[in-house]
């Protein structure tokens, strides 16, 4: 199946200076990582307030240890798809391309994409709660499952973002800013359901910018959105990036106009 690209929208990229690509789950789904919610997310198994929250990790920190160990393993051995690789790809024919992402699978920069902002952390990082060390991988000490600070023996604990926790103030601050001054935002592989990552296609749009999601099933954000694309990620996003080289999109032929 060929998914359709309106003229509209690749007009709109063929005069766009910059692009955000804001990325959720779906976009690795093709990679073989679970998403989260749907029929094929791995929340249909763990409720997310049974894991993914600092209440949890402190009640059975063992639990959640072996939850995200088990991830980090996936996300170490899977590819990055066609998807983040044509994401990278965007990067010839813009002068911005910034991915704002709410995964922590490091796939996007695997796929060789240069600005990625990681609103949610990255599991390959890990911190003391005790006192701040930080830890790469899987090289922590394990005293009876739990994960122990070799310096102090305080927990440490994945540096993620657990519901009821801040974003990283300077990922989010990029992202804003990256956002707002976009002339496409392309929200793909996201439900929308989680805050406030979820506003953040809004705050491009009320910006001016394009928004298109880009998502086999209709989510939270379709209706706001200019336009969308009912794809899998992994098949669109090629098909768009050869359009728009086909049409001869490069670093050259774009106008500063918005309109
Ligand atoms: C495909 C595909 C293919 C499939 N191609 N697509 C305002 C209103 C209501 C609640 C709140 C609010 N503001 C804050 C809240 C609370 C809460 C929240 O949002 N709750 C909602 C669930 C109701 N938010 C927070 O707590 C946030 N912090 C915060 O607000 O701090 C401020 C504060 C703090 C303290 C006091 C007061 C204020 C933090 C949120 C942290 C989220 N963390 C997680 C875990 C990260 C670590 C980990 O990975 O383990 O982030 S939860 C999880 O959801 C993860 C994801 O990044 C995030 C989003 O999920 P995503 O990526 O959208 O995945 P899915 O599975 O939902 O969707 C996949 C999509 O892909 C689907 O649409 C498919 O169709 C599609 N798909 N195959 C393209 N091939
Ligand atoms: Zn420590």
């Amino acid at each position: 199946m060929t998914a359709i690209l309106s003229d509209r929208f690749l007009d709109r990229l063929a005069r766009a200076r910059s692009v955000v690509a804001f990325t959720g789950a779906g976009i690795s789904a093709e990679s073989g990582v679970p998403t989260f919610r749907g029929n094929q997310g791995i929340w249909t198994k763990f409720k997310p307030e049974e894991l993914a929250n600092l209440d949890a990790f402190l009640s059975n920190p063992s639990l959640v240890w072996e939850w995200y160990s088990a991830r980090r393993k996936v996300m170490g051995e899977v590819q990055p798809n066609a998807g983040h690789l044509a994401l990278a790809r965007l990067e010839q024919s813009f002068p911005s391309v910034t991915v704002v992402t709410q995964n922590i699978d490091n796939l996007h920069r695997r796929a060789g994409s240069k600005h990625v902002l990681e609103l949610h952390g990255n599991i390959d990082r890990n911190y003391c709660m005790g006192c701040g060390a930080r830890y790469v991988g899987d090289e922590i000490l394990f005293k009876e499952g739990i994960p122990q600070c070799s310096g102090c023996g305080g927990l440490v604990r994945p540096d993620v973002v657990w519901f009821g926790e801040m974003l990283p103030l300077d990922q989010w601050d990029e992202s804003v800013k990256a956002i707002e001054s976009a002339d496409v935002v392309l929200s793909i592989g996201t439900s929308g359901v989680v805050f406030p990552a979820a506003e953040l296609p809004l705050y491009g749009k009320r910006h001016g910018a394009y928004t298109v999601e880009i998502n086999p099933e209709e989510t939270e954000l379709s209706e706001t959105m200019d336009e969308v694309v009912r794809g899998k990620s992994a098949q669109v996003l090629p098909e768009l990036v050869k359009e728009l080289e086909s049409r001869g999109v490069g670093k050259q032929t774009q106008k500063i106009s918005r309109k």
